[in-house]
């Protein structure tokens, strides 16, 4: 075990199906290098939910992670985020049967407001990954109520959307998921959101190049991606688990580390405007980031006609959703 000063790294709803792969891989030395990590466990104070949190840091200890320094489990988000410097807010509660996208928002909303007042105990280099769902507008209850962490700091997670993209656009041309780069959502975690293949690359080319198919890409390559949740949920009975477990590694690392030239990665963050995407919303875009803590989003790409009328349809959706909550925003 090295001496230096461990990462504190809190994740919320840590007794959930996401957690369960999660916890692992943030443990593990796959994100944070060989530096020592302190996984802290929030779930909900109830005495059951709570002995299961036992079990997983039991397991954690039994993986033997040279890097895996402490484990904390509470019930308390006051506890859970004392320090830290990642948060990562995957609990929430599912959307049930017959429930409109409203009802949820209403529904778990109000966690958003307890916890974003509860991130001000957060380290200096605080960053906020929101993965429980309308995730976009949980950001933005947390951040709106955590007014000592600047708004940069939260953002949502739309990787698991970039790379369900990236998977498609490479069974479609017969190349590896290594080929595909720079596939940017935009707007809302939906399935509204945007996957933009114009700007993305095959091996370096246009994906319009190399798929000649632009009928299937302006069809049924967005609708795949836009509604690859709802088929998970058809074909396992439950929700895709491992996957947003393994985007929300993804996430953290490209916050982490420096994207490589010419590329870029998506995630949802304050609007500053760019794109016309209003000034406030946490909305996804194409980002870069410089390795140190600093991000920005990527300016200049063309956006064509049909483009902006899907960027303006999501972004549209994120208006209305802060609407539903405006009354929970600080
Ligand atoms: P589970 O229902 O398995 O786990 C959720 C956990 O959150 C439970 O253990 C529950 O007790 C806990 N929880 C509820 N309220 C809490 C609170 N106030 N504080 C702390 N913990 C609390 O859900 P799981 O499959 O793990 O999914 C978690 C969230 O991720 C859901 O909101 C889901 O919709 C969302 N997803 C987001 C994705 C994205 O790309 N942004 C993709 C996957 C996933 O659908």
């Amino acid at each position: 075990m090295s001496s230096a000063k461990p990462i504190v790294v809190a994740v919320t709803g840590a007794a959930g199906q996401i957690c369960y792969s999660l916890l692992f891989r943030l443990a593990s030395g796959e994100t944070f290098g060989n530096r020592p990590v302190h996984l802290k466990l929030l779930d909900v104070d109830v005495p059951e939910v709570q002995r299961g949190l036992e079990g997983i840091a039991m397991e954690l200890h039994d993986c033997g992670f040279d890097t895996l320094q402490a484990v904390t489990c509470t019930g308390s988000p006051e506890v859970a985020f004392e320090g830290a410097s990642w948060a990562l807010l995957v609990g929430a509660k599912p959307r049930g049967p017959g429930m409109e996208r409203n009802d949820l928002i209403r529904d778990n909303g109000p966690i958003f407001t307890g916890q974003g007042r509860a991130l001000a105990r957060g380290a200096a280099d605080l960053r906020v990954l929101v993965v429980g769902n309308p995730c976009n507008t949980n950001a933005l209850i947390a951040a709106s109520n955590c007014p000592g962490v600047p708004a940069e700091r939260f953002t949502a997670m739309t990787m698991l959307d970039q790379n369900r993209a990236v998977a498609q656009l490479a069974q479609k041309a017969g190349v590896t998921n290594a080929d595909v780069s720079n596939v940017a959502i935009w707007g809302n975690h939906s399935a509204t959101q945007y996957p933009d293949f114009e700007n993305a690359l095959i091996g370096g080319k246009p994906v319009t190049e190399v798929i000649s198919d632009h009928e299937w890409l302006r069809g049924p390559f967005i609708k795949t991606v836009q509604q690859r949740g709802a088929a998970i949920i058809a074909a396992r009975g439950k929700s895709s688990a491992a996957s947003a477990a393994s985007a929300a590694i993804d996430h953290v690392k490209a916050f982490e580390q420096a994207t490589p030239a010419g590329r870029f990665f998506s995630a949802a963050v304050v609007s500053d405007g760019s794109y016309g995407v209003q000034k406030g919303l946490i909305s996804s875009f194409p980002l870069r980031s410089d390795g140190k803590g600093g991000y920005s989003i990527v300016q200049g790409l063309p956006v064509s006609d049909f483009a902006r009328g899907k960027i303006d349809a999501t972004v549209a959706e994120l208006v209305q959703e802060r609407e539903v909550v405006k009354d929970l925003l600080g």
